[in-house]
């Protein structure tokens, strides 16, 4: 409905730097590998893909990486999600729907901000086991992979070197634009953001209590309007981690106790049947954590939730 044509275009963004362990930036490189573009042609989909993101070339401008505060690798992060912003915004502006492959999840400041550049009412729906909305101030680990979030809505302490040099000051996005499922692991500091900013975020006890279906539609009426009124992009940013270890096992956070197969397979059928989807992310695989046939699950997996957000159905 938001989109101009039926074409989707893959942005690969082999990218680590927003956490510690490497591998992450293997993700794309092994979900196109495992024909991803060919599946999502068999959908009806137009696939542009002409290659991963060339992030090396970025890496090797800039000389030296201290931490600010505690932030790890800043500018390197700031410029590759600045790069990732650009690339994703091309893609919508066209009329196109981007679907970035990761990478790690502090890529998902490049992608939301490129969407919103082009759909500026598009609401955000993050699927984690993590909230990912630690501040520079909040964060525990200095991982930029915890903290996109925080940085979209503009929350205090966000406004720093380097990223105050493209992120604007004013707020990307409202707090009530903003919603969560999957949520297992938040820090202190995370917990206080979200009561004070009245975020809302369904837990996996909120998955337990209500049943996921449930869960969507309460996720949808919070960001999109009443079921009959479904009417403002949507932005969907999907952390592996979100799925159950025994789901996803290759992942560089895994917490237990997560979304099974079908959860996280139903959110994404939800989403596309409302239409509404604009940008799609698939964040945090990495196949070189395990051993071949978790990361083969995963990959595998990874493909097929990304195929339930493009339209997959059962019947
Ligand atoms: N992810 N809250 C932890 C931190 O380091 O800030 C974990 C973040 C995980 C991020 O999985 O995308
Ligand atoms: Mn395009
Ligand atoms: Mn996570
Ligand atoms: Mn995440």
């Amino acid at each position: 409905r938001f989109l101009k044509e039926k074409t989707v275009a893959i942005v690969g963004c082999p990218f680590s730097g927003g956490q510690r362990r490497t591998g992450v930036d293997t993700g794309p490189h092994a979900l196109v590998s495992a024909g991803l573009p060919k599946q999502l042609e068999e959908l009806g989909w137009k696939v542009e893909f002409n290659g991963h993101q060339k992030f090396e070339e970025i890496g090797k401008t800039i000389t030296s990486d201290a931490d600010i505060g505690v932030m790890k690798q800043p500018r390197l992060v700031s410029a590759v999600t600045k790069a990732v912003a650009d690339t994703v915004e091309k893609h919508a502006r066209a009329g196109h729907l981007p679907l970035t492959l990761g990478g790690d999840h502090s890529l998902a400041l490049g992608t939301v901000s490129g969407s919103l550049r082009v759909h500026s009412d598009a609401a955000l729906i993050w699927i984690d086991a993590h909230a990912d909305i630690n501040t520079p101030e909040t964060t525990e680990t200095g991982n930029l992979h915890g903290c996109p979030v925080s940085f979209l809505l503009g929350l205090p302490g966000t406004d720093v070197e380097p990223f105050n040099s493209w992120v604007p000051a004013k707020p990307l996005l409202r707090s009530d634009s903003l919603v969560y499922i999957g949520l297992r692991d938040i820090d202190a500091g995370e917990r206080k953001i979200l009561r004070d900013n009245n975020i809302k975020a369904f837990s996996m006890h909120h998955v337990d209590k209500y049943g996921i279906g449930k869960v969507v539609e309460m996720a949808l009426d919070h960001v999109n309007g009443n079921s009959s009124r479904r009417d403002r992009p949507v932005h969907l940013s999907f952390d592996v981690d979100a799925l159950d270890p025994t789901v996803a096992p290759s992942t560089g956070t895994p917490v237990r106790g997560g979304l099974t197969f079908r959860e996280g397979h139903y959110i994404c059928e939800a989403l596309y049947e409302t239409g509404c989807l604009v940008a799609v992310d698939l964040m945090e695989v990495n196949p070189s954590l395990l051993e071949d046939r978790d990361a083969q699950q995963t990959i595998a997996v990874g493909c097929s939730l990304v195929r339930a957000a493009m339209g997959e159905t059962l019947l």
